[in-house]
């Protein structure tokens, strides 16, 4: 069975993503850091497929490369990689913002995916052929907002990166995806606001957001693609979300 390797497994895209492979009967590595949400998605899923948990914070590089590197050979050889663990914080304009909150956006979006993506690699290239990697971006790379700051630099990184490994790994036969998402209902902005549950209800009230399910759909198809095919970037909206004007500075009339 081919196996998928999930960072972020305990919430939102991730854990559609671990329910999704699953119901195709892949093998199932599952990455978080609460160890008690890893547990129930074993529990559920293991009547299933195999299922093995790391409880992981992606920013601790030793962990990250003991424990992917150590994998047991039933879940090898690595298929697919989901770089999914990720977070904004400080939805406040850049000028308002602890530089704690950018170094944890830096860490976890940038420095966590880089040491997973490290780790993961030589498992990848063992079986290569329709092997894939895909990161998530973000909108939020591409387009500047208000408030993201450091959160959509992050992303741009994310876009940039997964290009430059492809090129890296053109002839190898593994694939390199950025797969970008706009508004998406998860827990996203409880997190980004820390525990706001207010402003996250308010955010996705009275339109239609993305569902964690919707990601997961589009990961299962980037994973089953012919081998021959690359799909470098995949920006989702929903249909009620789109761009906006410049905003314009006046003088007071
Ligand atoms: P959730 O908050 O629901 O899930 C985030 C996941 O990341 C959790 O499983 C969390 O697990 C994990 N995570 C966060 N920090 C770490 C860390 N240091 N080490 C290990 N795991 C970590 O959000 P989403 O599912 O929405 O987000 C998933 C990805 O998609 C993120 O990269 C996000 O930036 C991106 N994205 C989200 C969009 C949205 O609108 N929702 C749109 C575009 C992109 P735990 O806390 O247990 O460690
Ligand atoms: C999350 C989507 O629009 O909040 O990456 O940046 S958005």
């Amino acid at each position: 069975m081919p196996s998928v390797l999930i960072t972020g497994a305990t919430s939102g895209f991730g854990r559609a993503a671990a329910q999704r492979f699953a119901k195709a009967g892949w093998s199932l590595i599952l990455t978080g850091r609460r160890q008690e949400r890893l547990d129930a998605l074993e529990k559920e899923l293991s009547q299933q497929v195999n299922v093995l948990t790391l409880p992981l914070d992606v920013r601790d590089s030793d962990a990250v490369t003991t424990a992917i590197s150590g994998l047991p050979e039933a879940f090898l050889p690595l298929t697919c990689l989901i770089n999914n663990a990720g977070l904004a914080l400080a939805p406040e304009p850049a000028q308002k913002v602890a530089l704690e909150d950018w170094h944890t956006m830096i860490d976890t979006n940038i420095t966590g995916l880089v040491n997973v993506t490290h780790a993961a690699l030589p498992l990848l290239l063992k079986n290569s052929e329709g092997a894939s990697i895909l990161n998530l971006g973000s909108v939020a790379g591409q387009w500047p907002y208000p408030g993201g700051h450091v959160y959509g630099a992050s992303k741009a990184f994310v876009q940039q990166f997964s290009y430059n490994l492809r090129c890296d790994l053109l002839g190898t036969g593994v694939r390199v995806t950025d797969l970008a998402p706009g508004m998406a209902e998860t827990e996203f902005t409880l997190v980004r606001t820390k525990g706001d549950q207010a402003a996250s209800d308010a955010l996705y009230k009275s339109t239609t957001p993305l569902q964690a399910e919707d990601i997961a759909e589009q990961l299962y198809y980037l994973a089953t693609l012919p081998p021959h095919i690359n799909i470098n970037r995949l920006e989702i909206m929903p249909v009620r979300q789109a761009w906006s004007a410049f905003a314009v500075d006046r003088d007071p009339a």
